[in-house]
């Protein structure tokens, strides 16, 4: 509808940067290309039944072969910033050993790309594409694949460091966990909760380590975590559904919240877990000191809320989206923000991902009317804009997604982008929204 575009009036503050987001598995394609090596995502979309329709990342929206024509449309849209991963597997095959050039050089040439056009580069280190030679090594299990990750990230860091402002180390270290270790829905496809809570602290410890090597070289580049943030609510009035909120929120996000930013793994998780945990004899001295090494920001990405039961379930309170985990209620990116704000002091926050999918198709005249994701975008935006004023430091908003592209268990079958991707072609064609999101980056409001 078209009043979903009429203006609020909500003007930003001057500086506040606008920008788009995708990772490498989901968009480049071009795996066996310039001496990459496998990751985990190779693995599991070519394992049968795996993905829907049978969807790989072989060739995804090639990006690897028309990043050019991508900086245009980026450009076009205005964007001041470009959230984008690096596939660990481009800069070492196997997870180990001297970098390889010909996998810097596509960074180098996509982050010069982005200079030429006055676009910001915000680069993640890890968006979920392990090297397969670090699994069959043990994977996130292994406390060794943390310190790779280290030596990986310094390589990156001498290649680049001085040409990107900003830094992101792991990309959701929870759905690693939650989807990868505990539901088994993406790679590497394990159901072991001993595991995934081991996996999850080797994913703070890399973290840090990152951090670490980033300082280590001195530098411009300011860096920080990347955490999917979900607000918890009780789903009811009862002291029960309190308490069980109140747990459920330390698994969702005080685990990795306070860890990097107070040093500690909330007591109450620890418990729950027991002091024979496979985490809880994982943990050595002096890791949560390196995991809270200081951070130049925090990157938040907001999709849902959850509402939790008094026997430690999940109930559905609002419309969902295509994506049936997603429940659509913008305000909760506004508590989710004031609460970081509120209970860990004043960071600089960043938004680096906030989306939905839709089932919009090719219309006529090369058209695609995603009035949905306007209507969703714009009550996100407003969101935010009503926690800035109510004191939160947030500096920037990345759309997810830049274009449509590989979305992991789902195959290409739920579209998250600002930008169409006809697959069969490769072309681009902006959506609705996409139109809609330049506006909004020329007049800095909605
Ligand atoms: C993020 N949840 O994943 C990822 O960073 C992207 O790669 C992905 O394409 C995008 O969101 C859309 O799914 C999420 O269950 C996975 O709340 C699961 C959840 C949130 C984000």
């Amino acid at each position: 509808p078209a009043d979903a575009e009429a203006p609020l009036g909500l003007r930003f503050p001057d500086g506040f940067v606008w920008g788009a987001a995708t990772s490498a598995y989901q968009i480049e394609g071009a795996t066996k290309e310039d001496g990459r090596g496998e990751s985990v995502w190779d693995t599991f979309s070519h394992t049968p039944g795996r993905i829907k329709g049978g969807d790989t990342g072989d060739v995804a929206a090639d990006h690897y072969h028309r990043y050019a024509g991508d900086l245009d449309l980026m450009r076009d849209l205005g964007l001041r910033s470009y959230r984008f991963s690096i596939a660990w597997p481009r800069i070492q095959a196997d997870g180990a050993g001297a970098p390889n050039q010909r996998g810097l050089d596509f960074y180098r040439r996509l982050v010069a790309g982005l200079h030429e056009r006055g676009i910001a580069p915000m680069a993640t280190l890890f968006h979920w594409d392990l090297p397969q030679a670090l699994q069959d090594a043990g994977g996130w299990e292994s406390r060794d694949v943390a310190l790779r990750f280290a030596d990986y990230a310094d390589a990156v860091f001498t290649a680049l460091g001085d040409d990107v402002p900003v830094w992101l180390t792991i990309n959701e270290p929870k759905t690693v966990v939650q989807n990868g270790y505990l539901q088994g829905h993406h790679a590497p496809g394990r159901q072991d909760p001993e595991a995934a809570h081991l996996v999850a602290h080797h994913l703070q410890l890399a973290h840090g380590l990152a951090v670490q090597a980033l300082r280590s070289r001195g530098g411009p580049g300011r860096i920080g975590p990347a955490f999917n943030l979900h607000p918890c609510y009780p789903a009811d009035s009862s002291p029960a559904a309190a308490a069980a909120t109140t747990l459920y929120d330390g698994y969702e996000n005080r685990f990795y919240l306070d860890s990097v930013l107070t040093g500690r793994y909330p007591a109450d998780v620890l418990d729950d877990l027991g002091p024979d945990s496979r985490l809880a004899r994982g943990i050595r001295d002096g890791d949560l000191d390196i995991i809270a090494t200081p951070v130049d920001l925090l990157a938040v990405q907001y999709y849902t809320p959850i509402y939790v039961t008094a026997a430690g379930g999940t109930v559905t309170r609002w419309p969902t989206s295509q994506a049936d985990w997603q429940q659509i209620h913008p305000d909760g990116l506004y508590d989710i923000l004031t609460r970081v704000t509120r209970d860990y002091g004043p960071l600089p926050i960043s938004i680096t991902e906030n989306g939905l999918p839709t089932t919009d198709a090719l219309g006529p005249d090369d058209t695609v009317d995603d009035a949905g994701r306007v209507t969703f975008l714009r009550d996100h935006i407003a969101a935010a804009h009503r926690a800035i004023a109510d004191g939160v430091p947030l500096e920037s908003f990345h759309v997810w997604s830049l274009m449509d592209n590989f979305e992991w268990a789902e195959g290409y079958d739920q579209r998250w982008g600002l930008i169409h991707v006809d697959y069969p072609t490769q072309r681009r064609i902006l959506k609705r929204s996409a139109h809609w999101y330049r506006s909004v980056i020329a007049d800095n409001a909605v």
